[in-house]
């Protein structure tokens, strides 16, 4: 008789509806074989004594062993480290003769407490095992990460009984786990006597229907016991246990007034059936839609962004046998690191990790025990029909066991397996078992079966060029990035931007959580052992030590740093104002003080506002006014403490921080006191902002996200919409590279607003405004993430730019322009001077204050072209017939006013010049050099001006 159970979820039972709702495996239908067994080592199956295989087992001289444990923490046999390489010949299925064999043997005493099943559960075992009760043999089983359940109700004995194991390192399994870690063996997870009663199997699943969620619930039942049905939520009754008929294999419940699970707020509610009033099985759910929206990957509705990280199970003196607390430990650990996602690599993990990823909130990639790495292609396991069965079923009891997590959003099919027909019907199964999850698989390099484009370690170039193609297309997501190898990575940061500003480049996942070191005790030393530290002849070194943490979990330099790109606070500051993002999708941040320090060589200035108010998710804080607390440069750091404790988050905690430099006369440009209490003028429609300050009035057109309007006194100053502009008049010395140019469309941009959010108070507007400006046709474009401040009478712009798509390598020059309406009279400005100034020719051009009429701003070359640039511009002003307007760099900039018909031959943009005095003020965070590139070299490399990221900050007034 075939006593292996088929497959379906982990459940377990419980005597009171209270236990069933802890969810904690205490319950006296459960008896853990935990503890300390017989044990006796071999060095390979043959060498099993007879007496052990007949029974005979007080007639062994036994050791002993922890169950669970790894055999090699334990004084059997030796961990190899390799990662590719298989440490055995690749002679499918057969396996090495010398091969670890622990002989596992526990009497012990047992009193039947349900008239139902007895279910003996095996968690994991590595990485082959059989089993035997009373000396009668039950099964055999392999998959090292899955559970295993045998029915033992036959064999199972009141009072005395005996169980006995045999466990083999080297299985036809291990073919399929050749993941990069320590060959290990043995019992690593539970073993467990559990009592059934009436039901068989459970599948719960939440569904949403014309805005209904329902639990529905298929069943597999024993006899025709009473069963009734509740749901639960934090112990609040939501719906009342209700029976269901005799023989029914089928219910759905309504739920009313939802709360939704996501991982930053996971609400979980629990279904419990109770049979015959007694008996108690719980299921933990979560109500939660995981979805592709238009090739975008979805939570509840909102795309998601993996800040992830691939995590082992690993611990530096017990291997791969965590205790609960360790994990849970572990999982906080992380969870304070910001960290929001985990690939379960490259294994399904204890049961447990899933109940706390409920429970903490985690977005995870449940993956299956599937690793053949070191086949050559055309050798792969995954093309073979022999191995089909093995795919599937793996997938298949990974799927089936964990089913009902709503931490659990994609299921990957394995990794660094190649991609084969095995895949393909492996997946099959898995959508027919369960169609409310997507599937991932990086090795699926063609999407044939996968929801999304996974792909490891690519360059930051390689995800733009995938992700600035303009046609839908899977989401993209990095299953592996940043390896974590001794110091680094490094580019994190760049990483984060990228995730942030493509759509479908959706986060990726850290290599790895932590250094996977062996401690060692030699005497009074210790030390961590790595590959080849145990003589193993095939292995991979210190490419074991590859975490964000240390083998103990003291977390290196990488995690503070991931932790701080990744860090769901966004600070923007300027002039002493403050406003904060709040970068949760789905919860308020609140119960925060802000605590601000500034500091300089000489002094340290501290401060705090005690609370912030609650900010929603996505959204901006008010406008927070800092105390100027220096007249003196230096740096101002603001740091947010939780006020208590709230979730994983402590008072010692900095939950987020940002540092920023304090220009005390920048702080405050002309500031008194009356002039704070000015307050501002606000408007707001579908098509535009428009902000009075003082004397001046600024119209941002929310459509392209630009200045169209700046008012001051009465005076409209803009012809056309300030812009963003990379052309400059033709050089004679750019004749060659012109061409690319002209090619390129650079002259004219358009811009489109993405996004926007403001906050204001009675005195600022803050506005961040994300841009996309492209030139007519060509395949690029260029991200621009604008921080408008207007406070004090004065407009400040504070922006990014990142290049998208195949834009030319260099460019002429880059910044923002704006096209006057009036005639400039004179211009006085502090920066290089008095003549013009460009990045290779500036050396006569000193730097200063001075002073000179518009007419004379430029050189007459005989042919015309680019002149008048000044380089270093700190200040400027500049005078129009009846106003004037100020020009303040918070770093120095280029600036140039450039006669609107050189500019620009886009005419119909502009109301015609009337006067060649008529200008373009162009304030540039960028520009070429000249080179002499009519008859000799182009700019030395470091005078070109790269398609790349770029930044300025000014102020106008
Ligand atoms: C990738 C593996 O998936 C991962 O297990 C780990 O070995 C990592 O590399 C390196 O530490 S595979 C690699 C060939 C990209």
């Amino acid at each position: 008789m075939e006593k292996k159970l088929g497959l379906r979820a982990r459940f377990n039972f419980y005597e009171t509806l209270e236990a069933s709702l802890a969810y904690q495996e205490h319950s006296k239908f459960l008896t853990s074989l935990a503890g300390t067994w017989d044990f006796l080592f071999c060095s390979s199956i043959q060498a099993t004594p007879a007496a052990f295989l007949e029974g005979k087992y007080d007639q062994l001289e036994w050791q002993t062993i922890e169950v669970p444990g790894n055999f090699e923490f334990q004084g059997y046999g030796t961990p190899i480290y390799a990662n590719i390489d298989y440490p055995f010949a690749l002679v499918p299925p057969r396996v090495p003769f010398e091969n670890p064999t622990g002989l596992y043997h526990l009497s012990f005493e047992y009193h039947k407490k349900l008239d139902g099943q007895q279910i003996l559960r095996f968690d994991g075992v590595e990485s082959a095992f059989e089993v035997w009760l009373n000396g009668r043999f039950l099964g055999e089983s392999q998959g090292s990460r899955l559970m295993t359940e045998f029915a033992i109700s036959e064999l199972l004995k009141e009072g005395k009984n005996e169980l006995a194991l045999r466990v083999v390192k080297w299985s036809k399994g291990s073919y399929m786990e050749d993941q990069d870690m320590w060959w290990l063996a043995g019992v690593t997870r539970d073993i467990t006597i559990i009592e059934e009663s009436e039901i068989q199997s459970i599948k719960v699943t939440p569904k949403l229907e014309q805005e209904q969620w329902t639990v529905e619930i298929k069943l597999k039942r024993a006899h025709q016991k009473r069963l009734e049905f509740g749901v639960f939520n934090e112990g609040e009754v939501v719906c009342d246990f209700r029976s269901v008929s005799e023989d029914a294999t089928f219910a759905a419940l309504k739920i009313q007034q939802p709360k939704l699970w996501n991982y930053e707020t996971p609400n979980l509610y629990t279904l419990v059936a109770r049979i015959d009033g007694t008996v108690y099985l719980p299921i933990r759910f979560g109500l939660r839609r995981i979805e592709k929206i238009n090739q975008i990957l979805c939570l509840n509705s909102e795309p998601i962004l993996f800040n992830g990280v691939n995590r082992h199970e690993f611990h530096c003196q017990k291997g791969r046998a965590l205790t609960k607390e360790y994990m849970k430990e572990e999982l906080i650990q992380i969870k304070r690191a910001h960290i929001n996602a985990i690939r379960t690599a490259h294994y399904p993990n204890h049961p447990y990790f899933y109940d706390l990823c409920d429970e903490l909130g985690f977005m995870v990639i449940d993956e299956c025990d599937i690793e053949t790495h070191g086949f050559p292609e055309q050798a792969s396991l995954c093309q073979d029909p022999l191995w089909e069965e093995a795919f599937c079923s793996r997938g298949l009891r990974m799927v089936s066991r964990d089913y009902h997590h709503p931490s659990i959003l994609l299921w990957s099919l394995g990794n660094e397996s190649h991609f084969g027909i095995n895949f393909v019907k492996m997946a099959e199964k898995i959508r027919a078992y369960d169609s409310t999850r997507l599937i991932h698989y990086e090795g699926d390099r063609e999407c044939q079966v996968v929801d999304v484009y996974s792909t490891m370690y690519s360059s930051i170039d390689e995800l733009k060029a995938r992700a600035s193609k303009k046609i839908s297309q899977m989401p993209h997501i990095l299953c592996e990035y940043g390896h974590a190898m001794g110091n680094g990575p490094g580019s994190l940061k760049e990483y984060q931007e990228v995730f942030e500003q493509y759509d479908s480049v959706q986060g990726g996942f850290i290599w790895e959580w932590k250094d996977h070191g062996i401690l060692v005790e030699d005497g009074t030393q210790t030390s961590y052992k790595i590959g080849g530290d145990f003589g193993e002849y095939v292995h991979d070194g210190d490419f074991v030590i590859d975490g964000l943490v240390l083998p103990d979990n003291r977390p290196s330099p990488a995690l503070f740093e991931y932790t701080k790109i990744i860090q769901p606070v966004e600070f923007f500051y300027h002039g002493n104002q403050l406003v904060l993002r709040n970068k949760y999708k789905y919860k308020q941040l609140t119960g925060v003080k802000l605590v601000w320090e500034f500091q300089n060589k000489e002094q340290t200035v501290v401060g705090e506002i005690s609370s912030i108010s609650p900010i929603d998710p996505g959204t901006l804080s008010e406008v927070l006014s800092i105390p100027a607390p220096a007249e003196v440069n230096g740096v101002i750091s603001f740091r947010l403490i939780p006020l208590e404790p709230v979730g994983v988050f402590q008072p010692e905690d900095i939950f987020a921080s940002e540092q920023f430099e304090y220009e005390a006369s920048y702080q405050k440009p002309g500031r008194t006191e009356t002039s704070l209490e000015k307050t501002i003028q606000y408007t707001q429609s579908d098509s535009f902002i428009q902000v009075t300050m003082e004397e001046t009035t600024v119209t941002i057109n929310l459509h392209t996200g630009n200045i169209s309007s700046f008012v001051k006194q009465g005076t409209e100053l803009l012809n056309a919409e300030m812009n963003l502009s990379l052309h400059r008049q033709q050089i004679s010395n750019d004749a060659e590279i012109q061409k690319i140019w002209n090619e390129s469309y650079l002259r004219e941009l358009f811009s489109y607003c993405r996004k926007f959010a403001i906050s204001k108070n009675q005195t600022t507007v803050f506005l961040l405004i994300d841009q996309y400006i492209a030139p007519p046709q060509a395949p690029w474009g260029m991200y621009v993430k604008n921080k408008l401040w207007l406070l004090d009478g004065k407009l400040t712009r504070d922006c990014e730019i990142w290049f998208d798509g195949q834009a030319p390598s260099e460019v002429p020059r880059i910044g923002w322009e704006l096209p006057f309406q009036n005639k400039v009279a004179q211009v006085s400005w502090y920066g290089r001077g008095p003549g013009e100034s460009y990045p290779d020719s500036h050396y006569s051009s000193h730097i200063g204050q001075y002073q000179l009429d518009a007419k004379d701003w430029a050189f007459p070359y005989v042919v015309p072209q680019e002149t008048g640039n000044r380089m270093a511009v700190e200040q400027a002003k500049l005078l129009f017939e009846d106003t004037e307007l100020e020009l303040v760099c918070a770093r120095p900039l280029n600036m140039n006013l450039v006669p609107m018909t050189a500019n620009q031959n886009m005419n119909y943009r502009f109301k015609q010049p009337e006067d060649p005095l008529q200008r373009v003020l162009r304030i540039d965070g960028g520009m070429r050099g000249l080179g002499s590139h009519s008859c000799g070299p182009k700019p030395l490399d470091k005078y070109l001006l790269k398609s790349e990221y770029h930044s300025m900050k000014f102020t106008l007034a």
